[in-house]
Formats: C-alpha cells, sequence, structure tokens
C-alpha cells in the first residue's frame, strides 16, 4: 500500500480490513471493465500529466471526495483513469521545511490567487486581522459568489485539505428528508460503513478527552449545553487520534496542537492523499494533473467527448491550452466548480442536452458562526486542538446541529465559538452572465436569517443560563453573528433531478456528477462523509451497469 503519511495514517488495522471488506462487490466489475476503450489496459498509467491530443477512458474533473472514489472504484475495476485538478499538488515542503502555513502565520501558501488574505474570523477584539500576501496557487479559496463567500479546499485532496475533518453521519431520519429517491437502508448498511472504513473515521480516546488541555474548549462547551439541557454528543474526525495523543505528549511534531487548519495540516489528518488518493494511485490505472482547469466539455464523434484544459502557473496565469478527448467525464470539482461548469456548458451550448434543473437547488448547509464571551473562571485554553470533536445537536427541536469548534490563536481568548449547522430552507440558483461570461449565484445574504434564529434557539439560552453574552468582535465591530460565508457548499445539480437517481447527467450518456453538487442544499450535519458515501453507491451502478 502507498502510504505516504508521516506515521503510516493511513487505513491500518481493523479499518483497512473492513475497507477491503467494503470493496469486495467491486471484484466482479473489473471483468466488464473491458469493455471500455482500453487506452492503455495493460500498462499502469503514468504519473506525468496529460498531454493534448491524449484520449483517456475515464477523465474525472477535480480531486475531492467525489472524484477520489470514482478514480479509486473505477481503477479498481480495471479502467484507467486520468483525474484534473486546478490546485496544486501539495506534496514539497516550502522554504520552511513545511508543506502547509498555519492558521497564525498565512502566507502565499494560504490563499487562492488572492494578494489579501480573506479569514473567516476576519477580527480579533474588533480589529482586522487580514494581511497582504503574494498572489500564488494558495490551497484556501474565498470565492466571493452573490451575497456569499464559499470556502473551498484547491489542490490535490480538494476540501480535504483545509477541513476540519469532522466525519459525521447524519441520522437516518434526516438523510430519508434530504435525499427521499435513495434507499435508506442500503445506504446505512453499505454505503455510509464503506466511506466511513475508506476515510479512516475515527473518534476522540473519551477518557483522554477529559483530561488533555488542548480540549478544555470542548469540556466547557458541554457543561454549557448540559447545563441548558441540551444533548452534547461527541462527533468523529479523520484525524489520528493516536498521533493527537503523541502531539500533546510533546513527542511528535505538532499539527492540530500548533493551530493547523484551514491552509492544510502538516500531520495527524486523514486528508485523501492518505486514504483514497493513495489507494487510487496505488492501482497503477490513476494519474493527476495538478494546475490543469478545466474549462469545457462537449460531444465528440464516437460517444466521446472533448474536454479543453488550461495549464496553470502558481501566479493564475495560462500557460498551455490542451484539448483531449474522454469516452466517460466525471464532474467531481465540488458543488460550486461543477455547477459552474455545468451552468455554463450548457448556456453556451456545449451541451444542449442538459436539463432545466442544472445550476438548481443550491444551499449553504444552513451555516453561521458565533462566539459567545465567558466569565473570566471559565477559561477555554490557551492550546486548543484545531480539530472539533463535539458538538450540541438541537436539530430536531431547534433547527440546529453546533459544532463546539475551537480558537486556536495561542492565548486564552475567554471565547467559546461554534459553527452551526441549520435547517435553513432557502434554496439559490447559478445563472450565466452573457454580458459577463460569469456564472453567478442568486443567495441574498438576508437569507442567513432563519440560520441565525435556529442557531439562537441553543445560544439565547445557552447565554440566560450562564448569564453570559455573545462576542461582537469576531466578524467585524459590534458584529455577532458568522453569516457572511459557507464551508458546506451543496447542490446546483441535484440527484434524481439534473441527473438520473445515480448522478448520470440527462441528455448527455458518459457524463456524470459524483461530487456535492448532487446534494440539494443541506446535510443536517457536515457534509463530506454523505458525499463520500454517496458517490460510493452511484460509482458502484455505474461500473455495474454502464461500463
Ligand atoms: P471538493 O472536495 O471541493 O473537491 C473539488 C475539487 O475540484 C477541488 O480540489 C477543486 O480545486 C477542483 N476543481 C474545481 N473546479 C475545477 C476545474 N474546472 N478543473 C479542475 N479542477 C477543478 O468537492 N466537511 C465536513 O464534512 N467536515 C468538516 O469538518 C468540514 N470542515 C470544513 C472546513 C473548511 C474550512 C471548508 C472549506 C470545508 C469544510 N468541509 C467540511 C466541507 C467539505 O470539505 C466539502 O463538503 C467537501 O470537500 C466537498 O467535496 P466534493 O467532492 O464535493
Amino acid at each position: 500500500m502507498n502510504d505516504d503519511s508521516p506515521r503510516g495514517t493511513g487505513l491500518r488495522g481493523v479499518s483497512r480490513r473492513r475497507f477491503i471488506t467494503g470493496t469486495g462487490s467491486f471484484l466482479g466489475s473489473a471483468a466488464l471493465a473491458g469493455q471500455l476503450t482500453p487506452a492503455h489496459a495493460a500498462t499502469p498509467a503514468a504519473a506525468a500529466v496529460i498531454e493534448p491530443g491524449a484520449h483517456v477512458p475515464a477523465l474525472v474533473i477535480g480531486t475531492g471526495y467525489g472524484g477520489s472514489v470514482a478514480a479509486l472504484r473505477l481503477a479498481q475495476a480495471g479502467v484507467d483513469v486520468h483525474m484534473i485538478e486546478m490546485g496544486m499538488a501539495w506534496d514539497t515542503p516550502g522554504s520552511d521545511g513545511k508543506i502547509f502555513a498555519n492558521t497564525t502565520s498565512p502566507d502565499h501558501r494560504s490563499y487562492w490567487l488572492r494578494t489579501r488574505t480573506k479569514q473567516p474570523l476576519s477580527n480579533f477584539l474588533g480589529f482586522p486581522i487580514d494581511k497582504d500576501v503574494p498572489r500564488y496557487t494558495g490551497i484556501l479559496d474565498a470565492e466571493e459568489m452573490g451575497g456569499i463567500i464559499v470556502y473551498q479546499g484547491r489542490g490535490v485532496g480538494g476540501g480535504s485539505l483545509v477541513n476540519g475533518g469532522m466525519a459525521v453521519t447524519p441520522k437516518r431520519e434526516n438523510f430519508a428528508a434530504v435525499l427521499p429517491s435513495v434507499d435508506a437502508a442500503q445506504m446505512y448498511s453499505v454505503y455510509y460503513p464503506r466511506a466511513n472504513a475508506g476515510l479512516g473515521v475515527g473518534t476522540v480516546d473519551p477518557t483522554w478527552f477529559e483530561t488533555a488541555d488542548c480540549y478544555q474548549y470542548a469540556r466547557v462547551g458541554r457543561k454549557h449545553a448540559q447545563r441548558s439541557g441540551f444533548p452534547f454528543v461527541f462527533v468523529p474526525d479523520v484525524y489520528d487520534w493516536d498521533y493527537m495523543e503523541q502531539e500533546a505528549a510533546g513527542t511528535v511534531p505538532k499539527s492540530a496542537l500548533a493551530g493547523e487548519i484551514l491552509y492544510g495540516n502538516n500531520y495527524g489528518k486523514k486528508s485523501l492523499q492518505k486514504t483514497y488518493l493513495a489507494r487510487a494511485k496505488a492501482t497503477g490505472r490513476v494519474s493527476i494533473s495538478p494546475l490543469h482547469k478545466v474549462t469545457s466539455v462537449a460531444p465528440a464523434t464516437g460517444g466521446r467527448y472533448t474536454v479543453v484544459i488550461d495549464q496553470l502557473n502558481t501566479t493564475g496565469g495560462t500557460t498551455a491550452t490542451k484539448t483531449v478527448t474522454a469516452d466517460r467525464v466525471f464532474f467531481a470539482a465540488g458543488s460550486v466548480g461543477t455547477s459552474k461548469l455545468l451552468v455554463r456548458l450548457k448556456a453556451t451550448g456545449a451541451l444542449p442536452g442538459l436539463n432545466s434543473e442544472v445550476g438548481k437547488g443550491w444551499g449553504d448547509n444552513g451555516n453561521v458562526m458565533c462566539g459567545r464571551a465567558n466569565h473570566l473562571w471559565d477559561p477555554t485554553g490557551a492550546v486548543q486542538s484545531s480539530i472539533p470533536c463535539s458538538g450540541i445537536d438541537n436539530w430536531a427541536a431547534g433547527g440546529a446541529f453546533a459544532e463546539v469548534a475551537p480558537l486556536p490563536t495561542g492565548i486564552e481568548t475567554f471565547a467559546s465559538f461554534y459553527l452551526s449547522i441549520t435547517k435553513n430552507p432557502h434554496r439559490a440558483q447559478f445563472s450565466y452572465n452573457a454580458g459577463t461570461g460569469n456564472v453567478d449565484l442568486n443567495w441574498q445574504t438576508a437569507w442567513k436569517q432563519p440560520s441565525i434564529d435556529m442557531a439562537k434557539t441553543i445560544f439565547d439560552k445557552i447565554n440566560a443560563k450562564e448569564g453570559t453574552i455573545y462576542r461582537t468582535d469576531l466578524f467585524g465591530t459590534y458584529k455577532i453573528w458568522g453569516d457572511h460565508l459557507t464551508y458546506h457548499p451543496l447542490g446546483g445539480a441535484v440527484l434524481n433531478k439534473a441527473t438520473d437517481n445515480y448522478g448520470r447527467l440527462h441528455g448527455h450518456p458518459g457524463l456524470y456528477v459524483i461530487d456535492g453538487a448532487l446534494i440539494p442544499g443541506n446535510t443536517s450535519v457536515n457534509p463530506f462523509v454523505t458525499i463520500t458515501a454517496l458517490a460510493e453507491r452511484n460509482i458502484e451502478e455505474i461500473i455495474a451497469a454502464d461500463l
């Protein structure tokens, strides 16, 4: 197994065995794979970037969760795959010896083509904390859509590079409400377990949690939640929990305990590079072109597709434009990336067969942030693990699930900080603007009000009980709510609407959506386990029926 993690943090032991068991049903598909054009079927795919004029059996746009699942399973079924990723490979250390920058000192590596940081918490004690950085193809994109900033990971591994690793399987009744056309029994017996095993999901040791300094903030969060009668839950994560305990003991280089999050984790977090993508590459059938951006997909002769790709330099300039062909194309560019591509390709006539559902059903997973100011006798700790491990569940009663989040500033802040996922009903639509040539999103900032109201069902009560107040210094001056952003874009090519019930795009056989764009705006919890599980379900069907 190609496990390039610092401590072999990929799937090991029980989880690896569960993973292999979970993939058993794919072995039967391998024989069918020969029906697909075997461009270089017998030879392992080269590591080289894609060449102009190349033909590939399966081209995957994006290397996040959906793309990584598709690549692994197609390769295991005997299909050669080429993945196109607009971000960097993130496999080479910078001049400080580290691949990724820290949250407390963002640099050129931190932001996608910005000259100034755009930190989710823009202020501290009311003072703005953003700073100038050199323009670079950095890891976190703060993409300013109409009325909302959508944060996304850029690079090989997609969102898994920047996210908190919180790996949450929604309650079954909530899943059924989100995706009613999907067999929930099958999801919970087959695909969620397969996704959790494939991602290497684990949970904090509850005994260690009770004494770890770095989770004092979570214990304070628990105390306040429980005193107000709210259920407090531990939340699984893909971080290597053994490694974190060693960080706390001072025996290994620190990552979660050095405030690493948002701009990458140098150690400990099992990003897709260490799990699905490592396994995909180990098949010898998957190659990846980083700093390559797909700009067009259109039908070619023989049922194939012509794909146009810009090769980028690290300041975002195009150094080459390559035209290739593919038998099948998997859109896995993330909710925003996939939606923008499809809306543009439909509007400009490149993919005229796409239906009118393309671009619809986009939501922010109800994300809203807030902080609470604690009393001086209730410190939350100077050293906080950047990896959250707990939440407050008021979904059924108040429409909010609040992650007890860290504020890893390195100093005592006396603040409790939360990212709430709420049942916000608003859905936005992407549309092509012929005047500007851009794809716009019609989300309105005021649409966050239901999210604020739902989050308040938790925090107004806690504040009243504890005699505390909201922090007003984290998102501006005298601004309580972080209502300008989302970490969880979902929808835009919704399952069973823009696609069939397995992600096949209507009107163009051989085109598939296999990422967060399939999910209609909300998952009731953090989304990547659901994106992964749905991709596992869909690719199994596609391999069995289409290849
Ligand atoms: P994604 O992972 O976004 O991958 C799409 C990839 O496609 C990216 O690498 C893009 O660079 C690439 N791409 C886009 N357009 C193109 C193009 N035209 N050509 C080539 N490549 C392209 O998609 N979720 C959780 O469940 N738990 C968490 O704790 C959590 N924390 C988060 C924290 C932050 C700061 C952020 C930003 C997100 C967080 N998320 C979390 C959300 C999660 O990362 C996200 O839902 C998934 O990454 C989405 O997976 P997809 O496969 O849809």
